[in-house]
């Protein structure tokens, strides 16, 4: 099924949806005339300073906060047997088994820190530095004990972290496809498998999935304002109304003495859907003296205290038939929770139950899941969340195969994925794909990338033994988002529905107010939201607004992450545009003296079939708000509300490609060309669009390519900075050449698939079938990722390939690829150590200026120290990380050109209008 989309040329009545509409929040956000949460400062208003573990496992045996207690301006500090009896356990909202194991999660620890980083005391002081400096009196007594840090040695139980779980197993998920009915015994198909190699091929493989750091340019802060009766707490959060909830659970206080405002949020991408220490904390806080209170974290707590993301091992085992067609499909994942269990916790993992699969026609399957604990930060969603690492692990495994097999990959891909005609197709993993057109996908992909070109390029330098090898990568990947239908949610025991509301009201003078239960924190649904109103109801674009993001305005929703805003929230925001015309009616019947039956509605008013009698929406709502001449029964009101409850997942999809350069003497790799053709249905602007697609890319390339968060054997976060944790800059990406087409999702009435994921999804393993396509033929069959120039140089020693001691971590001036933070390692290549230094200084530079965004980053940002501090104010991070914010981007260094809707262009070419050109 192919769509082409008709609609009006962009700018005439009727075409808001599919037109480039520059951001309407980008006027604040790029002058810096906005307000994020550090930029509020209220009348008495006190700050606190955590105090947190350096160990990753330790019994507290002392604390002494006397030196604390009276430095100057402190008011209060508070250590967990302070509070005890009223900070409750952190939620975790998703028992992804019946008898998962979580362990009590305190606010502030009472005997045991589980990582390093966790809380031990929090001091309230009358300035921010009155709070720090008092931290640092605070002396805490800590005694040691065993770290578990290894996922291998977590799931053995050979020391065990709570003791009171008596495991470090959390959960154990098993989907099965011949036990749900959906498909084959898969254990069964592989064994069939082996015993019949003339006609079959098994392949085992186990991938690593490093663990990530959300990284957001504005670091988490929150202000409590405990207002006489109410508590107000002003949260980074991209999760007000899933916060009020749990925070009311957590602390038992009524739900409706709590109002939480999000403010512009500079970036969550995951890392803000929590219910975090820090605010119970703040709350805690705020409650108890009666006063403003204000917590933000510093960087460098932002790295290790905010939650990471992904760290899994795969082992992935595949059978197939000689010709490529795959006859079973196992998957043994090994998921790290880190120290608790987060809000999420083992359902981003158990996500890949149902992604795995993919676009592939496997007819059996089996996917388990083990979930442990180990001394390390505690994980839940990432952009992507579960969905990009399970595309990583089939999208690898299926180039093994090719491989393998010697079938050209993408033939290998064509011969197992689901055709065009197949749609609508239920999954060996239970879901039904609506729609999808992977053939036409690739195509355009293949031709926009000039794939032949750099086949035949690949080749003649593998025949001359070219010192730079090409690799060609492939990703043609799905994911499932816009979560999502509240039954199936209760069916996987997810602790809420996945819902959305909407309001709008109809003010007297015309104008009109949408009130959502998104909260966007970067992705632009004030305008994308104004531009379905418009359309709907024929009122100017510029006479909307669209409010969010405080729970006493937007009171009821369920917020923004898994792409799920336009196709829900969105949707509602269309019922309810829906639900205003059909109260209308009337009205404009019995005010036009006409029968309701006669009347039709378009442009913005109500018309007598026929005729040229007709009254528009405006007149409406003043006629509404007057309320002299209404029909009798009827409200004096045209507002209405929507609930948009999503009778199926959305299916964006697509197909990437990546031309990837590989110095065999250095090990450097290169990303030459990126070409990536989505197709997520009808898409509302286009413009915006393109930014989440380059800040997605942004995200998943550099997983792929730089970041790792690395600990030591004692579990000391050793890349707990921007030099060692390496956030890529505009200076590091090529060109994007992005290509949207539109295939109509059938589950809303807009036929859109979400968008904000999919670059993340997609390029991780785009970018290692890549440098792996440019050295398999020298005899290496895996690199770990990062692809870090000293790992990639290792594997290609470890074939005899390239001069010995030449890794580009000794090259000076490399930029992000000489810096390794896995110090040991990297110290034994002699002059790599002193690259590495060199090369993490130049990256700190463009962290630094994410870090201005506005924490001033304390220590342990080296070479970005002057530039973080220099931009510590809170009027300046609003300005700063404005930019990252317009900047649709995302993460810190890479926001500023990447991902800016705006500025999409400056960073790449994109063949898109949101019509499928094909
Ligand atoms: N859109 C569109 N047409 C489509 C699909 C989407 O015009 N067919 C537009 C939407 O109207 C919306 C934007 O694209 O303005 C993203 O829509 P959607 O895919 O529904 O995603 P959400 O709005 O739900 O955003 C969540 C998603 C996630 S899960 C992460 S993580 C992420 C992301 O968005 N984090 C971000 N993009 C981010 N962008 C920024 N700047 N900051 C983050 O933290």
């Amino acid at each position: 099924m192919t769509a082409v989309e008709e609609r009006p040329a962009p700018g005439t009545r009727g075409a808001e949806v599919g037109s480039a509409r520059p951001r309407k929040e980008d006027q604040r956000l790029i002058t810096g005339r906005t307000r994020f949460t550090d930029a509020i400062a209220l009348p008495g208003m006190l700050h606190i300073a955590m105090v947190r573990s350096p160990f990753a496992h330790a019994t507290i045996t002392r604390i002494d906060t006397e030196a604390a207690q009276i430095a100057d301006g402190v008011v209060a500090v508070l250590t967990g047997a302070d509070i005890a009896d009223v900070q409750g356990s952190l939620p975790n909202a998703w028992p992804i088994v019946p008898d998962q194991k979580a362990p009590k999660h305190p606010s502030i620890a009472v005997d045991t820190v589980n990582f390093a980083g966790e809380i031990v005391a929090a001091v309230v002081a009358r300035t921010p530095q009155a709070a720090r400096d008092a931290a640092e009196l605070v002396d805490v007594d800590y005694q040691e004990l065993e770290q578990v840090l290894d996922l291998q040695q977590a799931a053995a139980d050979s020391s065990v972290i709570h003791s009171d779980l008596a495991t470090n197993v959390s959960a154990h998920f098993v989907f099965d496809s011949a036990e749900a009915g959906t498909g084959e015994d898969a254990r069964a198909a592989i064994q069939a498998a082996r015993g019949d190699p003339t006609g079959h091929i098994v392949i085992e493989r186990t991938f690593r999935q490093n663990r990530l750091i959300p990284a957001f340019m504005e670091p988490r802060s929150w202000v409590c304002d405990p207002t006489g009766e109410q508590l107000v707490l002003y949260a980074s959060t991209q999760i007000p109304h899933v916060l009020r909830v749990m925070l009311a659970l957590t602390l038992g206080i009524s739900e409706s003495k709590l109002r939480i405002i999000s403010p512009d949020v500079g970036g969550g991408f995951g890392g803000k859907l929590q219910v975090n220490p820090e605010e119970v904390i703040t709350v805690l806080a705020g409650q108890r003296l009666g006063r403003p209170v204000k917590y933000t974290e510093t960087r460098s707590e932002s790295m290790v205290a905010s939650h990471h993301g992904r760290d899994q091992i795969q082992k992935l085992t595949m059978s197939a038939t000689r010709d490529g067609t795959i006859t079973g499909f196992t998957v043994e994942l090994l998921a790290d929770m880190g120290a608790y269990l987060a809000l999420l916790g083992g359902g981003v993992p158990a996500l890949g139950a149902f992604m795995f699969n993919a676009i592939y026609k496997i007819p059996a399957y089996r996917f388990d899941l083990t979930t442990v604990f180990t001394n390390k930060t505690w994980t839940d969603a990432y952009r992507g969340a579960g969905r990009p690492e399970a595309t990583f692990g089939i999208e690898r495994i299926v180039d093994e195969l090719a491989a393998e097999l010697s079938i050209e990959p993408l033939e290998l891909r064509k011969r197992n994925w689901i055709s065009t005609d197949e749609f609508p197709f239920t999954t060996v993993s239970g879901l039904q794909y609506d729609s999808g057109n992977y053939e036409a996908a690739t195509a355009k992909a293949k031709d926009l990338f000039g794939y032949d070109d750099l086949r035949a390029e690949q080749l003649r330098r593998r025949e001359s033994g070219d010192k730079t090898q090409l690799g060609i990568g492939i990703s043609t990947f799905t994911e499932m988002c816009g979560l999502a239908p509240s039954r199936i949610l209760g069916s996987l025991a997810f602790g809420a529905g996945g819902w959305e509301h909407a309001s709008i009201r109809m003010l007297p003078t015309g104008k009109v107010e949408v009130v959502t239960g998104s909260s966007p924190h970067g992705q632009g649904h004030e305008t994308a939201w104004s531009q379905i109103v418009a359309d709907k109801l024929g009122v100017p674009f510029e006479d909307i607004e669209v409010l969010h993001g405080d729970t006493q305005i937007a009171h009821k929703g369920m917020d923004t992450y898994g792409s799920r805003s336009l196709v829900v929230g969105g949707q509602a925001v269309l019922n309810a545009a829906q639900k205003v015309i059909d109260k209308a009616k009337p009205l404009a019947a019995h005010l036009l003296e006409a029968s309701s039956d006669d009347l039709e509605f378009a442009s913005g008013k109500f018309t007598v079939k026929g005729t040229d009698t007709s009254i528009g929406i405006a007149d409406l709502s003043l006629a509404a708000f007057a309320a002299h001449n209404l029909p009798d029964g009827m409200e004096a009101s045209l507002d209405a509300d929507a609930t948009f409850d999503p009778v199926n997942f959305s299916f964006p999809h697509g197909t990437h490609l990546a031309a990837v350069e590989v110095d065999t003497e250095t090990g450097m790799v290169k990303l030459r060309k990126y070409v990536a053709v989505d197709d997520i249905g009808t898409v509302v602007n286009p413009m915006i669009v393109e930014g989440q697609v380059h800040g997605g890319l942004t995200q998943g390339i550099a997983q792929a390519m730089f970041e790792d968060a690395v600990y030591d054997d004692h579990g000391t976060l050793v890349s707990g900075s921007f030099v060692d944790y390496l956030v890529p800059s505009a200076a590091d990406l090529p060109h994007y050449d992005t290509s949207i087409r539109s295939t109509p999702a059938t589950s809303n009435e807009l036929g859109a698939k979400g968008v904000g994921e999919a670059g993340t999804i997609a390029s991780t393993p785009a970018i290692v079938n890549g440098a792996l396509d440019a050295v398999r033929h020298l005899g290496v069959s895996d690199l770990p990722m990062p692809l870090s120039p000293y790992a990639v140089w290792k594997a290609l020693q470890g074939k005899g390939i390239g001069p010995t001691g030449s890794s580009a971590a000794a090259d000076r001036g490399t930029g992000l690829g000489g810096n390794d933070p896995r110090g040991t390692e990297t110290s034994a290549m002699g002059a790599g150590g002193v690259a590495d230094g060199g090369a993490g200084a130049g990256t700190a530079d463009s962290a630094g200026t994410a870090d201005s965004s506005g924490t001033a980053d304390d220590a342990g940002t080296a070479g970005s120290a002057g530039t973080a501090d220099s931009a510590g104010t809170a009027v300046d991070a609003g300005t700063a990380v404005d930019a990252g914010t317009a900047d649709d981007a995302g993460t810190a260094g890479s926001a500023g050109t990447a991902d800016s809707a705006g500025t999409a262009d400056s960073a790449g070419t994109t063949d898109q209008d949101g019509v499928d050109r094909t």
